[in-house]
């Protein structure tokens, strides 16, 4: 791997956000891709910082800094990832479930869907049942995309699809999820239309379900 990316890596890591933002700009001045630096640089660091962090070797104030650190170098990926000229492929509308602040997956998938010509409406994190169904109703939305990362914030993708079936809306959206615990089975048993594993997935799973309606 470029010297570039690991130094990327060891930045992320140590939460040196602007020298993670510079390396980025260089890192696509040196002609590397987008896609490249996402997951060789910005992705992989995060993975170790993940690591560490399950083995108590970083703590929330580290991690925070790491976070902030893969923010501003996906701050220069963004218009980059969200290149497309295309028309509008449909409204969906996205967010971090309630209790849970993890942002940055979240992010990716908005700037990936976005690249691919959907219209993204980002409610954030920590967005509760009613604020999607609210958004949804709003937007006439073609799909509802949400996101945990916690074992137990994950249950509250559930009380969304209900509290949609209980708005009379349930029929008229399509519902994705995803997130690092999330798995194809947890989706079909809450009555999720689909699972998407990444954000590359989740480009193919949005077109596959606007398709459908
Ligand atoms: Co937290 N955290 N965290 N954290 N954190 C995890 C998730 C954890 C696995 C760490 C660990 O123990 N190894 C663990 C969860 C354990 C569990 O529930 N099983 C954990 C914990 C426990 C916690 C706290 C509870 C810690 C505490 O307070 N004791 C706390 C909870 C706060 C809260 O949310 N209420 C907490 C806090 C934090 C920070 C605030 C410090 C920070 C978040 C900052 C931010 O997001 N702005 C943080 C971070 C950064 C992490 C790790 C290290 C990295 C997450 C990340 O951004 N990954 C994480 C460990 C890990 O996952 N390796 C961890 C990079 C990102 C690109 O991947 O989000 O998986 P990911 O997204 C992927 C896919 O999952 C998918 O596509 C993305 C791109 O390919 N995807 C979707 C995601 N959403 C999707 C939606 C889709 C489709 C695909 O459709 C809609």
């Amino acid at each position: 791997m470029s010297d570039i990316l690991v130094q990327m890596q060891k930045d992320l890591y140590a939460g040196n956000f602007s020298e993670v933002e510079t390396a980025t700009k260089t890192a696509l001045d040196l002609g590397m891709s987008a896609p490249e630096i996402l997951n060789d640089g910005l992705i992989a660091g995060m993975d170790i910082v993940g690591r560490d962090f399950r083995a108590g070797d970083l703590f929330i104030p580290e991690v925070l800094m790491s976070a902030k650190a893969m923010h501003a170098g996906l701050e220069v990926l963004r218009p980059l990832l969200a290149e497309s000229g295309a028309a509008s492929q449909g409204k969906i509308v996205i967010g971090t479930v309630a209790g849970d602040l993890h942002d940055i997956g979240k992010n990716l998938v908005g700037m990936m869907l976005e690249g691919a010509g959907f219209e993204i409406i980002d409610l954030g994190t920590n967005v509760t049942p009613e604020q999607f169904v609210q958004a949804v109703s709003e937007n006439v939305a073609d799909v509802v995309g949400m996101s945990a990362l916690l074992t137990t914030t994950m249950l509250s993708m559930k009380s969304t699809i209900e509290a949609l079936q209980d708005a009379g809306l349930r029929d008229k959206v399509k519902v994705m999820v995803g997130g690092a615990p999330v798995t194809s089975k947890f989706a079909e048993d809450i009555g999720a239309d689909r699972y998407a594993p990444d954000a590359g997935a989740a480009v193919d799973t949005a077109r596959e379900l606007v398709a459908l309606k």
